[in-house]
């Protein structure tokens, strides 16, 4: 089932290629012509891997920026995407001396930006689930930049259910609650609520039937910024519903309005984005509860 959603999300949220592919390949460009190959200089101006970059804006006398990015998708929040301009180059042979990647969109609630120098940029972990834009532009010898290009990374939770959560303030701990299936919010803070307390990283809680494709694990846990902190079970139940609510807990104490974001993931696909505003501290907010049978979010 997992195979079948991913691509259809990501033509429905990139308009982009549905081809993803996990590292540059100079060698399947169609040939514009029957000239022989020359991998190493690209002397014909095709886009050495235009099926996933938008194409390189061709002038005279300027060096052409390739964008790739792998792999892609990529899986948040552990997985590690690379942004790769080595295939950059500049039609007179001009050496490039300077590559700035720059990521130019990014979800709501993430703060990311593209570390390093040179043209492979690793090490890029997305936090959250959604489209991260990087952008190239490439500067040869004699000083001249090339137009930029840019590319999308796709961020696609792989749990079949994911539940992500951030705020807008700091200073405000925000705690990201799932109760099990059939279970009512009188329960909250047992074990039939996986939250920070007894949730957290892969131990995560018992539910369900025998084994842990079942059980919900707390990924990410943040107390002094503004999230993201995760939820997510590999493959939820089909019986009963989730239900997802945020505690402002008492310990940091910020009692301003505070605007809280939940995105809930279905077998890779956003089905449901809310943002409420809770204020004062100590309160129980609920969101959405989750009938995995049906693919349904019900909103509150
Ligand atoms: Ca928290
Ligand atoms: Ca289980
Ligand atoms: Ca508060």
């Amino acid at each position: 089932m997992r195979s079948i959603l991913l691509p259809l999300l990501a033509v429905t949220a990139t308009a982009c290629s549905p081809d993803y592919k996990v590292s540059p390949d100079v060698s399947d460009s169609p040939a514009d012509d029957t000239a022989a190959p020359t991998d190493e200089t690209h002397d014909t101006g095709t886009p050495p891997d235009g099926d996933t970059s938008e194409p390189p804006d061709e002038e005279p006398g300027r060096p052409i920026a390739v964008c790739d990015v792998y792999p892609n998708p990529v899986r948040p929040p552990t997985e590690s995407a690379t942004w790769d301009g080595s295939a950059s180059y500049d039609p007179d042979g001009i050496p490039l001396t300077r590559y700035e990647w720059t990521l130019i969109a990014q979800p709501t609630g993430s703060t990311m930006t593209i570390e390093g120098t040179g043209p492979v940029r690793g090490g890029f972990v997305p936090l959250l689930g959604g489209t991260y834009t990087g952008q190239l532009v490439v500067t040869n010898e004699a000083g001249i930049e090339s137009n930029p290009c840019t590319i999308d990374l796709e961020a696609i939770p792989e749990e079949d259910l994911w539940v992500e959560m951030y705020w807008q303030h700091s200073g405000d701990d925000m705690d990201l609650h799932m109760m099990a299936p059939g279970k009512s919010l009188s329960q909250k803070e047992t074990n039939w609520d996986c939250y920070y307390a007894n949730c957290d990283g892969r131990d995560g809680l018992e539910w369900g039937a025998a084994g842990t494709a079942d059980n919900p694990f707390l990924d990410l846990d943040d107390i002094p910024g503004v999230g993201p902190e995760n939820i997510n079970i590999d493959a939820p139940e089909s019986t009963g519903d989730y239900t997802v609510f945020v505690n402002d807990y008492p310990g940091s104490t910020y009692s301003a309005a505070n605007d809280v974001t939940v995105n809930i993931y279905i077998d890779g696909t956003l089905l449901y984005s809310d943002t409420k505003t809770v204020t004062g501290e100590n309160s129980y907010t609920t969101f959405a509860t989750i009938t995995y049978a049906t693919r349904t979010v019900t909103g509150y």
